[in-house]
């Protein structure tokens, strides 16, 4: 699977940007594309600061409920669970992808499908300040063979 074969231009713009705000920029964000019945689906993205910041919500205009979530192995299954706050170190990339971290796109009313455009805005707090960092993830078909995660466990 060709998990970066293309790289996906994320429109960032950073509202009411003070003078402290960290710069936040958002690379290869992208959705899965899921199957009819599915209430939910993933959104992944790269995220580098050039400030020490945090990933404290996410929320989107077309999805009713999104988290931020942790997958990692426990007994040999996979879970995840929501986390509150991401860690954005200071010029070190973050990789919100299949099997890590992740934005959890939930009680979706239809199903996403490849090539739509889910807006997601990012809340970023750096030095007591927050800011909303706007990210558009094209949403794509993903071979569910492919080591994908399974969202079947919500
Ligand atoms: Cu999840």
């Amino acid at each position: 699977m060709k998990r970066y074969g293309w790289i996906i231009a994320a429109a960032v713009s950073l509202a009411a940007q003070a003078a402290a705000a960290a710069n936040v920029s958002v690379t290869d964000a992208w959705a899965r594309a899921n199957m009819p019945g599915q209430p939910v689906s993933g959104a992944y993205m790269r995220i580098q600061s050039d400030a020490d910041a945090r990933l404290v919500g996410v929320s989107s205009s077309v999805v009713p409920r999104v988290e931020v979530h942790e997958m990692n192995m426990d007994g040999g299954v996979m879970r995840m669970r929501e986390v509150k706050s991401l860690d954005l170190p200071k010029g070190k990339t973050v990789s919100l992808e299949p099997g890590g971290y992740h934005i959890m796109l939930m009680n979706l009313k239809k199903p996403i499908a490849a090539g739509d455009v889910i807006p997601l805005a990012l809340t970023v707090e750096s030095g007591g300040k927050r800011q909303t960092v706007e990210v558009k993830a094209v949403a794509r078909a993903m071979d569910m063979s492919g080591g994908a995660m399974q969202h079947g466990a919500h």
